[in-house]
């Protein structure tokens, strides 16, 4: 563990320490004020999708619990709040009528925020699509993405005064591949084309939802927030250091490339062209708009070998073992240096403009005990990814803030309430919230900021 005093004097005086979660994750009430069920309302009620068959139906409760919450986030010092917009709430069948109480929780919200000197980030979305958008296919429908920018047009009207930042998708890696190819979340689907589809068409619908943005709220910093995977080759081979190129284009290429290049890896092209749906004429252009900044969610590094089966399916690779044997409860591996490696290689290859580590953080699942939650693993861990991010810092990288996940203990997805990454404990019996040894480590840290040089010359 460093010392919050020391590790504080590695960042600048305005760097932002803050806080993030996701609305599924937390808020509950999934039937409160009008909210629809999302595709992960129904996705955690079929059998065998969440483990132990949780579901998001009360979670933390925040929906009830918002001021206390807020207070919290208060309390412990941190200047800025990471939170996301549920979509059902707002537009419960996600296209049609619009459901004013909706809007009236995230203005409670950011009003709240305000009140408390507390930065906003807003995510517009976090995963939980309006289920009857099923309908019509989902996300490997074209119709979801042009639904999408209404949305984001409708919350923006509404919320977007008082935002300091929005971002349009969290992690597109999950809601892609993890939700259409590996079947792990939801819609639970396992199959390219509709993997595919679903990668188009969330990259349109973040292109449109910036020009919407930009529109109706033009001083609003707009990013996307990427869960960018830190690729390394698991030996010196050519064979494995081949994959490990393909993997890159694979898992981040599909989204920085439109995005920040405004096209598709070559790679990916030439082996999945033909089951990619319709890239039409100007739709990169809409992708590939300068943003204002993109945030970093980071945890683990991806460690490949080349998969050398006949027929094996781009990228072809398969998992290499860990270099680190040091693991978090959720059995991924620790290696802060992939971190700083990752973005250094991200400047390198694409153009990109000023981040924000929006998640990082560390599941342990260690309890109460006597009023007290020793996590001293995940302090450790987050400590040691700081300094990391610091690194950068000297680097000349122009990071400008670190988000810790989570603010409290909250659903997992898949996982369900197995899985614990809070800096605060939440016991889902009472919803007592016990700020953990980590989040106390935290607020010391914080507390240094802003602090004054950054003002000097
Ligand atoms: C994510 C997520 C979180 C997860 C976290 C830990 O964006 O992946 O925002 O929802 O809880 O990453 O797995």
């Amino acid at each position: 563990m460093i010392d919050p005093k020391t590790l504080a004097a590695r960042f600048p005086g305005d760097f932002l320490f803050g806080v993030a979660t996701a609305a599924y994750q937390i808020e509950g009430s999934a039937r409160a004020d009008g909210r629809k069920q999302s595709i992960w309302d129904a996705f955690s009620k079929m059998p065998g999708r969440v483990h132990n068959g949780d579901s998001g139906d009360v979670a933390c409760d925040h929906y009830n619990r918002l001021d206390e919450d807020l207070d919290l986030i208060k309390e412990m010092g941190v200047e800025a709040y990471r939170f996301s917009i549920a979509w059902p709430r707002i537009i419960p069948e996600g296209v049609g009528r619009i459901n004013e109480k909706g809007l009236d929780f995230y203005d409670r919200l950011v009003d709240g925020c305000k009140a408390r000197g507390i930065k906003t980030f807003a995510t517009l979305y976090h995963w939980d699509l309006p289920l009857a958008l099923m309908g019509d296919g989902g996300w490997a429908a074209r119709s979801t993405a042009y639904a999408f920018q209404r949305y984001a047009k409708v919350v923006m009207a509404r919320i977007g005064d008082r935002l300091d930042a929005v971002a349009t998708f969290n992690e597109p890696w999950c809601s892609v591949w993890l939700s259409h190819l590996y079947g792990i979340h939801a819609p639970g689907e396992r199959n390219m084309r509709a993997a595919l589809a679903a990668m188009h068409h969330t990259n349109l619908a973040h292109g449109l939802a910036v020009e919407a943005i930009r529109h109706v709220t033009p001083n609003v910093p707009v990013g996307l927030v990427l869960n960018a995977h830190s690729v390394i080759a698991g030996s010196d081979s050519a064979g494995d250091k081949a994959a490990a190129e393909r993997a890159f284009d694979f898992h981040n290429g599909a989204f920085f490339g439109p995005v920040f290049k405004g096209e598709y890896p070559k790679s990916l092209v030439s082996a999945l062209g033909d089951k990619m749906p319709a890239v039409e004429d100007g739709d990169l252009a809409v992708i590939n708009q300068k943003l204002d900044w993109w945030g970093l969610n980071y945890y683990t590094p991806m460690r490949v070998l080349d998969d050398a089966r006949q027929g094996a399916e781009f990228p072809a690779t398969q998992p290499a073992p860990f270099v680190n044997p040091e693991k978090t409860d959720i059995g991924w591996e620790i290696f802060p240096s992939a971190m700083t490696d990752l973005v250094v290689d991200l400047y390198d290859r694409y153009e990109l403009p000023e981040m924000y580590i929006t998640e990082n953080g560390a599941c342990y699942n260690t309890e109460v005990e006597n009023g007290e939650v020793n996590d001293q693993p995940r302090l450790d861990y987050i400590s040691d990814h700081l300094a990391a991010a610091a690194d950068l810092i000297s680097k000349g990288l122009p990071v400008k803030g670190y988000f810790a996940w989570s603010l409290m203990d909250n659903f997992e997805w898949a996982e369900g309430y197995s899985m614990r990454f809070g800096l605060v404990h939440v016991d889902y019996e009472t919803q007592v919230r016990t700020v953990k040894k980590s989040g106390k480590w935290y607020t010391q840290l914080a507390a240094q900021f802003p602090k004054g040089n950054h003002r000097a010359g």
